[in-house]
């Protein structure tokens, strides 16, 4: 008889500590996401950056809505997402380029320099990650296995977007501005 109750009460505990636990954890959650917006149509090209969304947890996820991206290559279409990941070294330390029409390649690679540059002979890193296209919702998604990052704390990004026109021009869309990179994303 003494043992169930012991068994229940022990039971209850432990319910406690695990509310303990998620309660203790459920505010850096919250801010383990976060959204950016940017001007619309400041560029005249369907990649032009609307608003880009960080999210910080098991895995990084960073979802960039376009304005209208297009299966054809015609469009030219690209995007560079620079990863901020260590606040004690300028700039950020890696970058993930992409393009944003079908088939289109990308790699997550390690930053040289202030952070900004990267060789055309960079050697993609061997490690989790992918992109991912909707030509019906205009978002492109990066998803990032953090131990590609090496397990960073908090985040920031910034995001350069290029297109083509049908003129041969091309424009670019910083979120934000050029080299502009976003508040702290905390790790949830
Ligand atoms: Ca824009
Ligand atoms: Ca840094």
């Amino acid at each position: 008889m003494t043992s169930i109750a012991s068994t229940k009460r022990a039971t209850l505990a432990a319910a406690g500590l695990a509310l303990a636990a998620f309660v203790g954890t459920a505010a850096p959650a919250l801010a383990a996401t976060a959204t950016f917006q940017d001007a619309k149509g400041d560029v005249a090209h369907g990649v032009d950056l609307e608003s880009v969304k960080v999210v910080n947890e098991k895995s990084v996820r960073i979802t960039v809505q376009h304005a209208d991206i297009v299966k054809s290559w015609r469009s030219g279409a690209s995007q560079t997402v620079f990863l901020d990941t260590d606040p004690s070294r300028p700039g950020p330390e890696f970058a993930f380029p992409s393009v944003a029409y079908q088939g289109g390649d990308y790699a997550l690679i390690k930053t040289r320099g202030d952070g900004w540059g990267f060789g055309r002979r960079a050697v993609p890193l061997t490690c989790g990650y992918e992109l991912r296209l909707d030509f019906a919702r205009d978002v492109s998604t990066m998803r990032i296995d953090p131990a590609c990052l090496g397990n960073p704390g908090e985040i920031r990004v910034a995001v350069k977007a290029a297109g083509t026109q049908a003129d041969g021009d091309v424009v670019t869309d910083w979120l934000g501005g050029r080299r502009q990179l976003t508040e702290w994303v905390a790790k949830g």
